[in-house]
């Protein structure tokens, strides 16, 4: 009994013992409440306009002061600030900075939604998401915080307004433009996603409306010709490259029957000129109401008004049928000097090249849909066999012409002195000719638009222009800025069209600058992606009042060595920027031209489910959630531990309770073992862990691959478990190379355990002797299906990919592959490879 008793009582002394020091273990909440206003006091993260060191601009995209702070934007920042950390503890003077962007429909929207004004709406959620920021611990330097809603900002966004407006890249044109029906204002093209707003998602419709606009298609050939000098994604180069849609080919004029006027195409095939039977126009072309025959009229005003109704993804859409309708008047094809009938038809986009093609029907298949339906002829000049093939020849030539146009290159037909000659050859010479008759020349055409940037609504900058019934459109003078938004009490959109502040007759009267008569203000605000299209700028001097940024910190600052966000802006936002840049670059305020040497961007994380995380599927992971639960630091190391930073990927509730457990061992083995007096030395195989870790995990954040940093880091804190006695050089280098990870339990634990009374987040980041870092060599067996030929030396941990292409460059291995491609292979990490070849 006595026994029994005392057994019970044993384990509940230890616990009881271990009570107060479980306590003392790991308080996420109190450790990390202390450090963020201790980080904050001492200017831990400032940095500093010094030339002294080299400099590292890091930048995420700023917020949207949308609400809250959701795991998205974790995922973006936590994993990002890693890089920050780390490069400052290398000695980088870096520059890590956060922001707002703070104007915008969304916030409008939203306040109106909640019968709020936009600002005490836009404002206080800023406040809510600091506070958030402030609990993950990023390594921001909040004395250059920027809110593009401030007048201290806005007043340089009306500035760079001016800036462009005096170099003719802003300018007012009456256009037909998206127009949303809900928000009631213009969208720019790329605010429009499957013919709907973007915001709203209500269908947009055409509206011709006198807009302001930037002359962003003035800088379309070096927007494109530079992103090869960028440390991009491929994928996201390529997304601006076809965005912005270079296409090189000719324009040529075509007279019309009876009339003196001429119409003009644009083609990227001039070399089918002969085989153009009929133009088509689009139904929006300016000239069809001319073109137009008296017979014709009613048929082609119902079908213009039919096409009015079809979206752009319709109308370009290859499944849906050909409609169309006949003008009633001719064209004279200029090569061959046929008649050849006029046509509408909504295939053919208004906006695009000159709103008008020849189409040629046996190499187009849109055309030769057409044609076929409307019985249209088709003309085929271009032959895919050499010339004199015979029957073969015509029989190819039948059958293709039946069911599809031949878009390839081959041989010119029926096409006069060029009869014969290979495509190739004959296009440019064609384009010759063609000059010198006086009827074509070569032509570039871009994809790119200008884009829109006045705003029928309120919460945005007031643009800086002023209308004198005797002066004109003049700009505000640049002394006068920031034209301040008033405070108006009805900011929802009128619906006319017209913007909010026309209502405000306080805001809209004034006298011209120029002859001081009573003149009116615009009352258009500007698009939000204009405030983003500069504000990695003023980062670079955020309190300066004379100008944007002095000349000085911009050289000191700029350009972004690192620019980490979501590839969702790959069009807007990242294309206006750089033109941005361009421009500024060009009146002289700027000495680079490219804001943004490298970018990275970050996976989506998706629900539990799998799928993407909504309100409405009820799997969102709210992170102010985990943190109560688990501490910043678990939060920061699971985002970056659950998958390739790029990918993303599914959230794991359970998998954050493997990485906690972790930061808990980690607490708990430096509270058990402070400093000792008497240093241990590491053995050797100890020592190379420390070492390759140093390597491997320096490597890997630089290439933002934090999951398998910190498997390593895992790895190398097992070693120092298991061992009895462990070096102050290992472990303070394994807290250090934690550090970027997990701010605030190695903080403490610098200074708790190892007496440090400066931040470990200044602390140099460890070195790595290359002897103890390199990977040990061994011999792997190669066996050719399944004989073994001889062994190559490689470093232990090579991947099966790497060994294989070993061995195929081998001297001695060579013959046996012999260029063949291996049916199978087996592979054992540091052992063997077998390549299988099918046996001759
Ligand atoms: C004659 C022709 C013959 C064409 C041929 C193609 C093949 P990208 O590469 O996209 O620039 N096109 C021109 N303007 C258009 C518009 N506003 N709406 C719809 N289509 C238009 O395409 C250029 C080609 O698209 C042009 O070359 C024109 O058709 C058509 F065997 O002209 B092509
Ligand atoms: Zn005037």
């Amino acid at each position: 009994m006595k026994w029994r008793v005392k057994q019970r009582k044993m384990p509940e002394r230890h616990l009881r013992s271990n009570a107060s020091y479980a306590m003392k273990l790991y308080n996420h909440k109190k450790i990390e409440e202390k450090l963020q206003k201790a980080w904050l006091k001492d200017g831990t993260y400032k940095a500093a306009d010094d030339d002294s060191r080299k400099k590292f601009y890091h930048l995420v995209m700023f917020a949207y002061p949308s609400g809250d702070l959701h795991i998205g934007h974790w995922y973006n920042f936590a994993p990002a600030d890693v890089v920050a950390r780390k490069k400052r503890m290398e000695g980088y003077n870096v520059m890590s900075p956060f922001g707002f962007d703070a104007f915008g429909l969304p916030a409008e929207n939203a306040a109106i939604k909640r019968k709020l004004h936009p600002k005490d709406w836009t404002y206080s959620n800023i406040e809510r998401m600091r506070k958030q920021l402030y609990s993950m611990g990023p390594s921001y330097d909040w004395s250059r915080e920027v809110i593009t809603a401030d007048p201290e900002y806005y007043k340089w966004t009306q500035w760079m307004f001016l800036q462009l407006f005096k170099k003719g890249l802003a300018y007012r044109a009456k256009i037909p433009a998206n127009w949303c029906p809900s928000c009631k204002t213009v969208l720019a093209n790329e605010q429009v996603v499957d013919g709907r707003c973007e915001r709203c998602k209500e269908e947009v419709i055409r509206k011709k409306v006198e807009q302001w606009m930037f002359k962003i298609t003035a800088y379309a050939d070096e927007l494109l010709r530079d992103l090869d000098m960028l440390d991009w994604p491929e994928k996201t180069k390529t997304v601006q490259r076809n965005w912005i849609g270079r296409s090189e080919g000719a324009e040529i004029q075509f007279g019309i029957k009876d009339k003196r006027s001429d119409i003009k195409v644009f083609t990227t095939r001039p070399d089918t000129i002969f085989g153009a039977t009929y133009l088509v126009l689009a139904p929006e072309h300016p000239m069809v109401k001319d073109l137009t025959t008296k017979e014709r009229q009613k048929t082609v005003e119902a079908y213009i008004m039919q096409a009015a109704k079809a979206t752009e993804i319709e109308r370009t859409s290859t499944e849906r049928e050909k409609t169309g309708a006949f003008t009633g008047s001719y064209a004279i094809n200029p090569a061959t000097k046929k008649e050849i009938p006029i046509w509408i038809s909504d295939y053919v986009l208004g906006h695009y090249g000159t709103g008008t093609i020849m189409a040629v029907p046996a190499h187009d298949e849109r055309d030769l849909e057409f044609a076929k339906k409307f019985h249209l002829p088709i003309t085929w000049v271009i032959k895919g066999i050499a010339p004199g093939m015979g029957d073969v020849e015509t029989d190819i030539w039948q059958k293709t012409v039946g069911d599809h146009a031949y878009t390839g290159n081959g041989w010119m037909a029926d096409s006069d002195k060029f009869t014969g000659i290979e495509t190739e050859k004959a296009l440019p010479a064609m384009i010759r000719w063609m000059e010198k008759e006086g009827w074509g020349c070569p032509k570039v055409t871009y994809k790119l638009h200008d884009w829109i940037v006045s705003r029928q609504r309120y919460w945005g900058a007031p643009i800086p222009v002023i209308y004198c019934t005797s002066c004109g459109i003049v700009p505000v003078p640049e002394k006068e800025l920031p034209v301040l938004l008033p405070d108006v009490d009805d900011y929802n959109p009128p619906g006319d069209g017209k913007s909010p502040l026309a209502r405000s007759d306080a805001f809209v009267k004034t006298t011209c600058p120029k002859c001081g008569l009573i003149a009116k203000r615009e009352t258009d605000t500007m698009d939000t992606f204009v405030d983003s299209s500069w504000y990695f700028l003023r980062y670079a001097d955020p309190k300066n009042d004379k100008e944007f940024a002095s000349a000085k910190k911009l050289k000191h600052w700029l350009p972004i060595d690192l620019y980490i966000g979501g590839s969702e802006h790959t069009v807007m936002h990242l294309l206006y920027a750089r033109f941005f840049t361009k421009a500024l670059a060009d009146a002289g305020h700027l000495t680079f031209r490219e804001p943004f040497t490298a970018l990275r961007h970050q996976g989506i994380i998706l629900g539990p489910d799998g799928e993407k995380m909504s309100k409405s599927r009820g799997n969102v992971v709210d992170p102010d959630d985990l943190v109560k639960n688990f501490g910043a630091d678990t939060v920061r190391l699971y985002l970056c531990f659950m998958g390739d930073y790029s990918q993303g990927g599914p959230w794991n509730p359970g998998g954050i309770h493997g990485v906690n457990r972790f930061l808990n061992r980690v607490w708990k083995f430096y509270q058990s073992a402070p400093a000792s007096k008497k240093d241990a030395t590491d053995s050797k195989n100890i020592l190379k862990t420390l070492h390759k870790t140093i390597k491997k995990v320096g490597e890997d954040i630089e290439q933002l691959k934090f999951n398998t940093a910190i498997s390593a880091l895992m790895v190398c804190f097992r070693e120092m478990e298991n061992s009895d006695n462990i070096s102050t050089e290992y472990r303070e280098s394994f807290l250090k190379l934690l550090a970027p990870f997990a701010p605030f339990v190695t903080e403490e634990l610098w200074s708790e355990s190892l007496g440090y009374n400066k931040s470990i987040h200044l602390a140099p980041w460890p070195a790595y002797q290359k002897g103890l870092a390199q990977d040990e060599m061994f011999n792997l067996v190669v066996q050719i299906n399944g004989r073994v030929r001889g062994t190559i030396n490689l470093h232990k941990g090579t991947e099966e990919k790497d060994a294989q292409d070993a061995a195929e460059k081998d001297e001695k291995l060579k013959k046996y592959f012999n260029g063949r491609t291996a049916t199978k292979i087996f592979f054992v990490k540091d052992r063997l490879i077998n390549v299988i070849f099918p046996e001759a």
